[in-house]
């Protein structure tokens, strides 16, 4: 099984402010436990982060034949991006959508996600934990 995370714009800033919202933990920290989860799950993962737009929709174009399924967190661009939703439409991998805070519970504008009804599942607000049950999610889909 192989899945493919991606992770958007400023989570490679994790950690050095607001560790109310986000946690204290670091980007590094975030691929040291998705890979570690993989490892023991059997999962063969690649992570992916990019600030840009272009390029986060490239590499969902280029999943297609590579990866099982998807897993990804869009950060900003979950509340504003066609292109992410549209890429990830048009590869028809599952893909299950992750956050670590609660954007439920947040501003009006982080309630909105474009990304989402691509999506087989949503899971948020829980922390790097919510990446594991992503892959999760991808694995008893693809097992079904
Ligand atoms: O909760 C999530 O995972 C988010 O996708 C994180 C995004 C935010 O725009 C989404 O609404 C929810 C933000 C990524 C990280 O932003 C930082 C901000 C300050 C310090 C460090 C990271």
């Amino acid at each position: 099984m192989k899945l493919l995370f991606i992770n958007g714009p400023n989570l490679n800033m994790l950690g050095i402010r607001e560790p109310e919202i986000y946690g204290s933990k670091t980007y590094a920290d975030l691929v040291e436990f998705i890979n570690g989860f993989c490892k023991e799950l059997g999962i063969e993962a690649e992570i992916f982060q990019s600030n840009h737009e272009g390029a986060i929709v490239d590499k969902i174009q280029e999943a297609l034949g590579k990866f099982d399924g998807i897993v990804i967190n869009p950060a900003a661009y979950t509340h504003t991006s066609v292109a992410i939703l549209d890429a990830v439409k048009a590869v028809g991998l599952p893909t299950v959508e992750v956050h670590i805070s609660d954007v439920s519970k947040r501003e009006g504008f982080r309630q909105v996600s474009y990304i989402r009804e691509a999506c087989i599942a949503t899971i948020s607000g829980q922390g790097f934990e919510g990446y594991k049950t992503a892959a999760l999610t991808l694995l008893k889909e693809l097992n079904k």
